[in-house]
């Protein structure tokens, strides 16, 4: 009912409504109408109460809630189920407790903030209030288990085109699933799943995107390393129109992917937007490190390898860190 309010405050763009008109239409007391009205305030939204002309909304708060990203929404089920907490530890942690129940494919848990943000193995990720995107997905794709890491190279895709489309940043991705700008680290993405035999039960892929952070928000250690759109492009982005067109990229992609489970159909863009290949590289696993040139992505998502001796090495995702021959890449 507070959404459909909403509506009709938006429908009359900033001119008054009266609460009687939106009590008719909606069919509910004046009273429930007030106290939605009330309850829309302490969300943020700016509400003018005229004594004779009715509501007027003045003003929207900037958060990703349901009713702030329908506008934007052009998807046909990502995002078309929305779980908005203001803050959270971590939407991965969150969106794994719901899977273990039934949810509609596409749900997205978006929080403004995270406490307990994470990243692979156990690292954690800086989720600063108000300033990024930070979301997972909820899906159950139709395919086999042992193709679905390759839906990190989907997200990233959908990342890349969605900041390159949004924010006019030359966004490239860091095999397999970091997205950097000016070579630092603009995005992550944690892909976990949970499949029994033959049968996914459920992928959940988080996404962090450093929208509009400062420098400072980061904190000494990490700011080495990581960026922002606003800082790469001198602008702050508008988180909206941003989350909606990721899962608008990841709906087109996800699409062509769950046919068959193949990264084919759009490998040749994703190595078009590589920000490794061709470049001379440092593979640091727990027991070794060693260098080579990348020199292509296998269509099983894998990164291909010439070592100094001339010989090839095929890496997995989430087996090793890529680094640059002088930095993060
Ligand atoms: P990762 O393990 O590749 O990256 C984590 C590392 O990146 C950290 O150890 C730190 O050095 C650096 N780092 C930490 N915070 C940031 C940041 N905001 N920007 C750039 N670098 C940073 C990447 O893991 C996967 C991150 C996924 C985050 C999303 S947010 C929504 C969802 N919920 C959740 O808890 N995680 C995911």
């Amino acid at each position: 009912m507070k959404n459909r309010i909403l509506e009709e405050l938006r429908a009359n763009s900033g001119q008054p409504v009266s609460g009687e008109e939106i009590s008719r239409r909606l069919g509910v007391s004046r009273t429930a109408v007030w106290k939605h009205i009330s309850k829309l305030r302490s969300e943020g939204y700016s509400i003018e109460s005229h004594t004779n002309s009715g509501y007027k909304l003045v003003g929207s708060p900037d958060i990703l809630s349901s009713s702030e990203l329908e506008p934007y929404l052009h998807t046909e089920f990502m995002g078309r189920n929305i779980i908005y907490l203001d803050s959270i530890d971590s939407t991965n942690t969150y969106a794994k407790k719901k899977a273990e129940g039934l949810f509609r494919e596409g749900t997205v848990v978006i929080a403004d903030e995270q406490t307990g943000g994470r990243g692979r193995l156990g690292r954690h990720w800086v989720s600063t209030k108000g300033k990024g995107i930070w979301m997972t997905l909820m899906l159950k794709p139709d395919i086999l288990p042992s193709d679905a890491p390759k839906l990190s190279i989907v997200a990233a895709l959908a990342v890349t085109n969605a900041i390159r489309s949004c924010c006019r940043l030359d966004a490239e991705i860091k095999w397999p699933n970091d997205i950097v700008a000016g070579g630092k680290k603009l995005c992550g993405i944690l892909t976990e799943m949970s499949a029994e035999e033959d049968e996914i039960k459920y992928v959940i892929i988080g996404i962090g995107i450093n929208a509009n952070m400062d420098n400072d928000d980061f904190g000494q250690e990490v700011s080495s390393i990581a960026t922002s759109v606003r800082i790469e492009s001198g602008m702050p982005v508008s988180r909206k129109a941003l989350a909606a067109s990721v899962l608008f990229e990841f709906e087109q992609i996800y699409r062509v992917f769950t046919r068959d489970g193949s990264i084919k159909a759009f490998l040749e863009d994703y190595k078009s937007k590589s920000a490794v290949l061709g470049k001379e590289v440092r593979l640091i696993s727990k027991k070794e490190e060693i260098k080579g040139l990348a020199v292509d992505i296998s269509k099983e998502g894998h990164l291909v390898v010439r070592l100094a001796d001339g010989s090839y090495r095929e890496i997995m995702s989430g087996e090793v860190s890529i680094r640059g021959m002088h930095g993060y890449i």
